[in-house]
């Protein structure tokens, strides 16, 4: 078989195991995609505009492990940035791949559209280069193949997206044919002098502590080490907190989990524990304003040991050049049981309060919303939760095992969740997937359910109509809180057109959201939308607590010189 430049790159995105790649057609990737469609392994997903392009293949990546979009230049391509950016923030390998101007119109006299009207169109992939791990712009098929390899290995490596630019007269020229798989998925070893040392270092700093805590944050996923992390904890027989953004990521039916750690609106008895300990191991965590909630609770000092994804450091010692698993699962086997953690949050967590029961004329309330959610959560359901109350909502939730979380709390950009989920529920067609999302954020990006119902997934959107943004509005209010309502029921019928199947109901109270909800487990051929109405004020305690605290961080004073 001879190869083109766009073949080659669809067999490599089929080597590194995807069956789908998402896609928004433009002048400058035409080509590209029909080299694309030739490989018989790759199923083209399209969407409604590239922001959302970049989102799905986020989603697809949470699901998958990997995903890539396909652009066209500048008019798409910025506009799929925020999403890249976000799959930065949140460790996920996009490929973002963008067509690109015809190489003999580089460096001439000539204006071309979709650019700056300037002779300089440089521009996307100088802003790509901040925003991934690897960008490289193909203007020569000799060369493709070697730049094509280093951006998606550069991104499996790193877990971070990558950006490949491809002229669109180089598109389908002849280029070499891809190698082994092996060259791109290999992985360097730890090293192994290395690992001996910081394993040896985290065993003596554990065996001097009697009552140590785990704490689990969102990059231990990155890293490939859950299981790892659970027999660390084994180990131990000591508590195992979580951060929001990690939800998922350890076990919540395992016997040693002590609830989500979030500073003061912890989960009952988490914060406790953390604040009891006399040593935390931080592993893959990432503390940022929101997590600390507004800094007040950062793990640090001398107690703190953290292992990131390829660094360990602990007081005195900074290692370099190892993977988290192969730190983890060899301290698993160094360290002496200190199960005292365990043991006293045992004692001390809160009695769970006897479930309240739905009143069918009840007029809806957020807390009946969540109870009505947890009650469909199984193994085999993913839950996307949307920045805005629905974080809180979400974290709240209990897990059975192997029920997964998705939230995007690094990033935090609204209207992320339609595409995402979209992008999840194409990668993990077995699974329920259950989103949660706000009436602001959807008003971003709601045209992707278009592209749900395109594909009859049954997935189910729980549309939280609070009248605007309010998170927003316990964290400081004003007029820019309030936005234009929406009739977000009747926009699927509008979505469906003549030949969809999505399900769009609106509920105001108990009882219709539960009648709403056997509709939803009955649509299997398209999404169902259950626009809840709630009051605007209507809101999680934790999020009136968490927006005081950040709300009081954001409005320090500036340092006097
Ligand atoms: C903004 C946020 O309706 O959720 O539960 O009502 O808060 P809640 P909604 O989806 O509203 C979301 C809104 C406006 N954040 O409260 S969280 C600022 C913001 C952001 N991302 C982008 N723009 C603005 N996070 C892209
Ligand atoms: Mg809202």
């Amino acid at each position: 078989m001879t190869y083109t430049v766009g073949s080659y790159l669809a067999a490599r995105l089929s080597q590194i195991g995807l069956k789908h790649h998402f896609a928004v057609a433009g002048d400058f990737n035409l080509v590209l995609l029909d080299q694309l469609l030739t490989n018989k392994n790759l199923e083209q997903v399209y969407c409604c505009n590239e922001l959302n392009c970049g989102y799905s293949a986020e989603g697809y990546a949470r699901a998958c492990g990997v995903a890539a979009a396909i652009v066209t230049f500048s008019v798409g391509g910025l506009s799929a940035i925020n999403a890249i950016a976000g799959a930065y923030a949140e460790n996920l390998p996009v490929i973002l791949v963008s067509g690109a101007p015809n190489t003999n119109d580089r460096a001439t006299e000539h204006l071309i559209h979709h650019t700056l009207a300037t002779h300089d169109w440089s521009y996307q992939l100088e802003i790509a280069k901040k925003l991934t791990c690897a960008a490289v712009a193909i203007t020569s098929a000799a060369d493709a193949p070697h730049q094509i390899d280093y951006a998606v290995r550069s991104a499996l490596r790193e877990k971070k997206p990558a950006y490949i630019e491809i002229a669109c007269n180089i598109a389908a020229a002849p280029c070499a044919a891809p190698g082994p798989v092996s060259a791109l998925i290999a992985e360097e070893p730890s090293d192994a002098a290395t690992l001996e040392a910081v394993i040896a270092a985290a065993a003596k700093f554990l065996h001097d502590t009697q009552k140590p805590v785990l704490l689990i944050g969102s990059k231990l996923r990155a890293a490939g080490a859950e299981k790892q992390a659970v027999e660390l904890a084994d180990a131990l027989g000591c508590a195992v907190t979580v951060m929001a953004a990690a939800k998922g990521f350890f076990p919540e039916d395992h016997p040693q989990f002590a609830g989500i750690y979030w500073g003061e609106i912890s989960a009952p008895g988490a914060r406790e524990i953390v604040d009891w300990a006399d040593a935390v191991v931080c592993i893959g965590t990432i503390c940022n304003d929101y997590s600390t909630v507004g800094w007040t609770a950062m793990p640090n000092g001398g107690d703190v040991l953290t292992a990131d994804q390829n660094r360990v450091y602990l007081d005195g010692y900074d290692f370099g050049r190892i993977h988290l698993r192969d730190f983890l699962a060899g301290l698993a086997r160094k360290v002496e049981k200190r199960e005292a953690t365990a043991v006293e949050f045992r004692r001390i967590r809160a009695e769970p309060r006897p479930e309240s029961r739905a009143r069918p004329e009840a007029k809806l309330m957020r807390a009946e919303i969540v109870r009505q959610i947890q009650s469909l959560v199984t193994a085999d359901t993913t839950v996307i939760a949307e920045t805005g109350d629905s974080w809180f909502n979400g974290v709240a939730l209990k897990l059975p095992g192997g029920a997964r979380f998705e939230v995007e709390m690094q990033w935090g950009s609204i209207g992320w969740s339609v595409p995402a989920t979209f992008g999840y529920a194409v990668g993990a067609p077995n699974r329920r997937i259950i989103a949660m999302i706000g009436d602001g954020s959807f008003q971003l990006t709601a045209q992707e359910v278009a592209q749900m119902i395109r594909r009859k997934l049954p997935v189910i959107i729980f549309l939280i109509n609070n009248h605007g943004y309010t998170i927003e509005v316990e964290i400081h209010d004003g007029p820019y809180n309030n936005i234009k309502n929406w009739d977000y029921a009747g926009l699927i019928q509008a979505f469906n057109a003549e030949d969809g199947r999505g399900r769009g109901i609106r509920v105001t109270n108990d009882g219709e959201l539960a009648e709403a909800i056997k509709v939803a487990l009955a649509n299997h051929d398209g999404p169902t939308l259950i626009e809840c109405i709630i009051d605007r004020d209507d809101c999680s305690a934790d999020l009136i607590s968490w927006g005081r605290l950040v709300a009081i961080a954001n409005a320090r004073p500036p340092r006097p010189l």
